[in-house]
């Protein structure tokens, strides 16, 4: 498109979005199974308009927005068993990913490692390559967890960081954070926690009684968490934060902005504009669930969750990688790729993620019992019907990909 020399009214536009976007998938359908993020609260739909105009990369300008920031960092510093922690609201894990990097990076050292486990969410390596460090990456045993044996081996006079991952971006998993601590703290390393899943889940499941192993700051070599409020914290995107045990290690990556209009600078982030109303926004909802509210959304992400991990234990053509740790469950197709799955799961209207060796499930707020109920139905009726195009032969299989470009699905079977 070119920018028109003769705006349009409002109205046009309006129409014209409709038509543009009406093929976007919604939250509420209950078919996006596949994603880290949920519906927004009604109530932060008003609010993120109402606010618009607040900028954090100017917070003199705005005090009481900064204010508003502080308190979540606050807020959240808490819920990860540190009142006093130093952090920045950003735009979502890979910002606090990197930042925690560029944090870590300033141990100088000439060739700078970090040792992360192959289950590390890609943003490692956007850090990797923009900070120039090198990426250990060390194997994960059959739970999908890093191997602490291998991280002990990896250890160079180089290596600047290690990263554990509270909820990976493939299983959900827990890496053994307690062991890594006690690593770190014993070789003077930066311990990274990517808890930008797992950070709203872990802390409610502890007081669900779900078994599950500590984490956070409260293990003494944790130098750094990364939670994103636009995951499991009901926040609008984008709504990331990254934590610091030591103020001091939040300042190091500080550079100074003395010519702002507000006044110098005081919060320290990688973007430089960046919006308010995400504080403002995500403030309210720490303030309208309350730790009641989430226990109770991690509650029923959980059953459900486990509702599908006991459906899909019946199926014949996908088996459970293994028992969830949290809302998210990765299911092995036993006849073809999770990528063929996943293609023709979008085809029946269901979005789920294909990883090389699993579909990945997320079980997020916006999905509700009866979508739990018809995505199982969905898989196990593709499942069926691929056994009876593999029983009558290439005949159907073409039938099949006709009715599918026509969107009646295998209907004539
Ligand atoms: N760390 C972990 C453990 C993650 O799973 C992710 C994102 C990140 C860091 C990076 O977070 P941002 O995407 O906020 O920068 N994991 C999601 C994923 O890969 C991102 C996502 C979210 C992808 C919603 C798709 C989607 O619809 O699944």
């Amino acid at each position: 498109m070119k920018i028109r020399e003769k705006g349009l009214p409002p109205k046009e536009i309006a129409q014209m979005l409709g038509r543009m976007l009406q093929d976007d998938l919604t939250f509420t359908s209950g078919r996006i199974v596949g994603s880290m993020c949920t519906e927004p609260a009604r109530f932060a739909r008003r609010l993120y308009s109402k606010y618009l105009e607040k900028n954090l990369g100017d917070p003199g300008l705005f005090p009481g927005t900064a204010k508003l920031e502080a308190e979540c960092i606050a807020a959240i510093g808490n819920l990860l068993s540190h009142s006093n922690a130093a952090g920045s609201l950003v735009s979502g894990g890979t910002e606090a990913n990197i930042m925690a990097l560029w944090s870590a990076k300033k141990n100088k050292v000439e060739r700078p490692e970090a040792i992360i486990p192959i289950s590390a969410h890609h943003s490692f390596d956007k850090a990797a390559d923009l900070l120039g460090v090198k990426m250990v990456k060390v194997p994960t045993d059959v739970m999908g967890r890093i191997d602490v044996k291998k991280v002990k081996s990896s250890i160079t006079p180089n290596t600047i960081m290690m990263l554990g991952i509270a909820g990976t971006t493939d299983l959900g998993v827990i890496d053994p954070i307690t062991e890594l601590s006690e690593i770190a703290e014993a070789n003077n390393i930066h311990l990274h926690v990517d808890a930008s899943f797992g950070g709203f889940v872990i802390p409610f499941l502890r007081e669900l009684r779900y078994d599950v192993e500590d984490f956070d700051f409260k293990l003494t070599g944790v130098s750094s968490i990364s939670i994103d409020p636009h995951k499991m914290g009901m926040a609008p995107v984008p709504a990331g934060t990254i934590l610091f045990r030591d103020i001091a290690m939040l300042e190091r990556i500080n550079i100074v902005a003395d010519y702002l209009a507000g006044g110098e600078a005081s919060k320290v982030t990688l973007l430089g504009t960046r919006p308010g109303t995400a504080a403002i926004v995500l403030w309210s909802m720490l303030n309208l669930f309350g730790m009641q509210g989430y226990r109770r959304i991690v509650k029923r992400c959980m059953n459900l969750t486990y509702l599908l991990y006991e459906e899909s234990q019946r199926m014949n053509g996908v088996k459970p990688v293994q028992e969830p740790t949290m809302n998210i469950l990765g299911l092995k197709p036993l006849r073809s790729s999770p990528q063929q799955v996943a293609k023709e799961l979008r085809v029946k209207g269901w979005a789920v993620s294909a990883f090389p060796k699993h579909l990945r499930i997320c079980v997020m707020p916006h999905v509700r019992k009866k979508h739990i109920l018809e995505f199982a139905k969905a898989l196990d009726l593709l499942e069926k019907t691929e056994k009876i195009i593999v029983r009558h032969g290439s005949s159907y299989r073409a039938l099949a990909d006709k009715a599918k470009m026509h969107k009646y699905q295998y209907s004539f079977l």
